[in-house]
């Protein structure tokens, strides 16, 4: 009860004295805000100096990496010709076909003639036109034949040779060759008998080039679709 009396009847001077300490107390929090305030600014300041410089280092490795990047891809460049030298040594020099003992439009290699069809037929067509020219479709017998072949032919085509596969799974030479005894020279993934028609894909041929390689692999395709084919024979002096 005295303390709130003495607080109800307060004399000027010390409701002056009140009111400075009153003022006092308040700058005093107010100082302390502005610390706060200032701290937290402080410590902003800090924080976004450590977040940029972070950024600036992840930029530089960033623009370090692109470099690097850069660096091994024109290296790569440089590299590929040597490589696809190196892949095509076989060509190196270059097949300039020759008619030799052969009749015209056919061209030599080893010891057969070769005949190269503009015209498109089915196998069976292709096999029996070459029967009419007294040969068979071409039968691969080794790596030259074929590297012969894939030189003298055109990239886009695909032709017709004389392998056929009687039995799934049975392929043979039309000429009677033993097929298990030849090299086989299948591209990837084939052969697949890919079924787009019912037939599924029982004849033998050199494939169309789809990527660098020089080199023409083989594909079993439907028999029934149309193709140029390349026919073999032997010289007319054997
Ligand atoms: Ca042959
Ligand atoms: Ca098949
Ligand atoms: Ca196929």
């Amino acid at each position: 009860m005295e303390s709130i009396s003495y607080d109800r009847f307060t004399t000027p001077e010390a409701e002056i004295n009140h009111t400075g300490q009153k003022f006092l107390l308040e700058s005093g929090r107010q100082n302390r805000k502005m610390y706060i305030i200032y701290g937290v600014l402080v410590l902003y300041v800090f924080i976004l100096t450590l977040a940029v410089g972070i950024k600036i280092s992840q930029v530089s490795q960033d623009v370090a990496d692109v470099g690097l990047s850069v660096e091994s891809i024109v290296a790569s460049i440089k590299e590929a010709p040597k490589t696809l030298q190196i892949e095509n040594a076989h060509f190196s020099e270059r097949v300039m076909p020759v008619r030799g003992p052969c009749q015209e439009d056919w061209v030599f290699y080893k010891d057969s003639c070769y005949f190269q069809s503009s015209a498109k037929k089915s196998w069976q067509n292709a096999e029996n036109n070459c029967i009419q020219k007294g040969s068979h479709l071409v039968v691969v017998n080794d790596l030259d034949e074929l590297d012969f072949l894939s030189a003298i032919v055109k990239t886009s085509n695909s032709y017709w040779m004389g392998l056929v596969e009687k039995e799934e799974g049975q392929w043979s030479w039309v000429d009677g060759t033993d097929f298990s005894a030849t090299e086989h020279h299948w591209d990837i993934g084939q052969p697949d008998d890919w079924d787009f028609r019912v037939n599924g894909e029982d004849c033998g041929q050199i494939h169309a080039r789809i990527t660098e390689e020089r080199r023409r692999l083989w594909n079993d395709a439907d028999c029934t679709l149309s193709y140029p084919y390349i026919c073999e024979r032997k010289p007319k002096s054997h």
